[in-house]
Formats: C-alpha cells, structure tokens, sequence
C-alpha cells in the first residue's frame, strides 16, 4: 500500500520517454519470454517495468525512499493486525478465549499443537512426563505460508523427535476448520495448543498454561505416571510466584522484544527480559530446578522458551544483549531438563526454526533460514551438565 507521499514521489518523477503503448508491448514481451524462463519473478516483472520507466535502475533515493514508505506503511498494518500493541507502541497479547472450566471426560481428549510454538510444547512435556500419550492423541499442525495453521504432512520422522501429522481427530485440513467444527461456530483465532472433545465436539481449552495444569493433576485415572507430580501442594505458592516473573519478562518477554513497535517499547522490553535472566541465573547458581529440587510446571514453561532462545529469538527477536549459550547456569539448567527422557523427543528444531524465519513475515521478510548455532545442536545439549551435585534427591521419571 502505498502512502500519500510514496505515490506523489511517484507522480513526480513521470517516464522520461516511455509512452503507453510501448509500456504494454514490452510488458507483454517480457511476460511472454519469461513464461519459458524459471527464473520468471514478481521481482523481475518489477525490474523490466523499472527500467522501462526510469532506464538503468531508479535513482537510489527515490528508490529507497519509496520502498520504506510502502514498507513502513505495510509493515504498520500486518503487526496492527497480527501483533496488537498498547498506545506505547510495546506488544499486547491477546488473551485465550477458552479457559478450562470443570472436568472434560478423559476418554474423549484430543490434543492439537504446532512445534514452534513454546506454549504448545509445554503440553507435549508434561503429556510426555505424565504418560498420556495413549489417553490423549495429538495432531501437530505445520504452519501455512499465511502464518495459519494447517496438517499437510503424515508422521515423519525426524531423528527421533516428534513431526508434522493431518488431523487424526476430525481430518481438517487447517485448525481454522477444526475450530469451526464446534457447537456454534467459531471465528476468532486460532492458535495451539488446543484441547478439544472428540465426544462434544467443541474446544476444552486453547490455554497452555491451564491445559499443564490438567494433564498433570486432572487426568491421573488415565495416565502412565500418575505418580509424577509437577505442581506438588507444598510448591504451588512459590510455583506461582515464579510464574509472575517468567511469564511477563521472559516467556511472552521475548515476544515483547519481537513484536514492540517502538524503540522505547523494545527499550523496556529488552531490558526486563535480561533483568529476569540475569536473576534466574543467579538463582540457578545454587538450586537445581526454580523450586529446588524437584521439577515443576515452572521449569516447564521456562524450559520452551529457552531451547529457542539462540535458535530464534536472539536473532528474530532481537533479544541480542546475551546468547543463552554465555549463561553458564542457565545453559547447564536447559541440558538437564533436556537430557530428561522423553523430553528430547517433544523438540524438533528444524520446525522451531522454520516456524519463526519461515513464517513470521513482517519479521524476515525475505524468509531466509539463519545455520542453526551449534551450541543448540543436540550433540552439545547432550553434554554433561553437572547439576546433579545441587540437589539432594534423584527426580523420579518415567515410564
Ligand atoms: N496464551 C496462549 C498463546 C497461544 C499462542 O499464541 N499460540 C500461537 C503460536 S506460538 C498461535 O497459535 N498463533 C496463531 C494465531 O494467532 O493465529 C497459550 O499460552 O496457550
């Protein structure tokens, strides 16, 4: 979309000596020649017409100056649209339409969940941990080029960690459909993770944090590891406090870098995340796990967002001051839960990384795929980690 001034600067500068007709015709030549050719583009229709109109190359200028206002201009309302933010130009997240009331029937649960996305992967974990993988199925949505979610892929395997699938409950095409399915209707969005009910047909919950919350305490009759237990009575008030801090600075924190609108929104933003950073990897310094020595919920929801932190938001985000590879702690902390079984399984960074270059437009545009850092190879996540020495008892996994 062009702005007033971008078309002005346009109406301004007319064709030196191009008329119409010869426009058309060597529109239609170049069109013609380049149906034969693959390397036939938008951009290169763009170029002919370009050096039709103006000769060599568009004065750098006009050139730069145009492309920004329409950039800016496009730019402004893909992110009004896909990233709403506050009057401060910082990022608001909209809230899940679907919180988790009363107790659905353990026998009809069906999970939906993408692989980029952290939210959605805390689910998988804590389903992994509690063994309720045969009690509730998944569907994992690949996402479209439009940035929605769509099942376009059968199970493949993908050095041992989870893959794309179709839609096993419903056999939707995209999770817009599957969504549309229930009682009523639905047009809101819709994202992952989602919990829906075979049974009613309708959606149980599209809230990660309360779906973690039923699958570790909700659905014991069904699960494998009914005795795992990641939100024990004696840790729920310091689980919560802890949450208050990751949830705002780091997990949707590094979503507030990414998606801040303004240099002062990202200022604010940037600086919270490594505050919050720099104090948990103090705190890691001497306590295995965030409540000590067990596993909770809360090292769950950290975990997701710190296996993506050098493979995305480092970069995408820009989340540069630190790579989580210079937290020796917090390093060393994401190995170990990394290195728990099943866990390993439920990371696949080949989607991690194509979901964010691939698909988050307005952030790369040109969707190129940055070398994944070695420091996130699983080889490297596979080392030691030596935190075993900061706790006295052994976490019981798994079955
Ligand atoms: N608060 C939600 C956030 C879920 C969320 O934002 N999911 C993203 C993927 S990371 C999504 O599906 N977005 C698709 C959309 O917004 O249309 C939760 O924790 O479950």
């Amino acid at each position: 979309m062009l702005s007033c001034s971008s078309s002005s600067l346009l109406i301004v500068n007319p064709p030196p000596r191009a008329s119409r007709h010869v426009i058309r015709r060597s529109l239609r030549m170049s069109l013609n020649n380049d149906n034969t050719n693959p390397k036939f583009t938008p951009i290169s229709l763009l170029n002919s017409v370009t050096k039709l109109l103006w000769g060599q190359s568009l004065p750098p200028g006009l050139l730069v100056t145009t492309v920004r206002t329409a950039w800016n201009s496009a730019w402004g309302l893909m992110m009004l649209q896909l990233a709403p933010s506050d009057s401060s130009g910082g990022y608001s997240r909209p809230a899940s339409k679907f919180r988790f009331a009363g107790s659905p029937s353990p026998g009809s649960l069906h999970l939906y969940v993408g692989l980029a996305c952290p939210w959605a992967h805390r689910t998988l974990i804590v389903r992994a941990l509690k063994g309720l993988e045969e009690a509730v199925p998944v569907s994992v949505a690949s996402p479209g080029m439009d940035g929605s979610w769509e099942f376009k892929r059968v199970d493949g395997a993908n050095s041992g960690s989870i893959g794309a699938s179709l839609d096993k409950a419903n056999g939707c095409k995209t999770l817009k459909e599957v969504y549309g399915l229930r009682r009523g209707g639905y047009d809101g969005r819709s994202t992952v993770p989602m919990l829906w009910d075979t049974g009613s047909k309708d959606v149980v919950c599209n809230e990660s944090y309360d779906i973690i919350h039923l699958f570790n305490s909700g659905l014991n009759s069904v699960a494998r590891n009914p005795e795992v237990d990641l939100s024990p009575p004696q840790l729920k008030d310091q689980i919560e406090e802890w949450y208050r801090i990751i949830y705002p600075n780091v997990n949707n924190g590094v979503y507030r870098c990414g998606f801040a609108q303004s240099q002062e929104a990202y200022d604010k933003s940037v600086n919270e995340l490594f505050c919050a950073l720099d104090k948990l990897e103090e705190h890691l310094g001497n306590s295995r796990y965030l409540c000590g020595d067990e596993l909770t919920l809360v090292d769950i929801c950290l975990f997701t967002t710190l296996v993506r932190f050098d493979l995305a938001y480092n970069v995408l985000f820009k989340c540069t001051k630190k790579k989580l590879c210079e937290y020796t702690n917090l390093h060393a902390y994401m190995r170990d839960i990394y290195q728990i079984p099943k866990v390993a399984a439920t990371c696949n960074f080949t989607e991690i990384m194509d979901g964010y270059y691939k698909i988050l437009f307005p952030l790369n545009p040109g969707g190129i795929r940055p070398v994944m850092p070695s420091t996130s190879e699983h080889q490297i996540l596979c080392r030691p980690h030596g935190r075993e020495s900061l706790s006295s008892a052994t976490p019981v996994f798994v079955k």
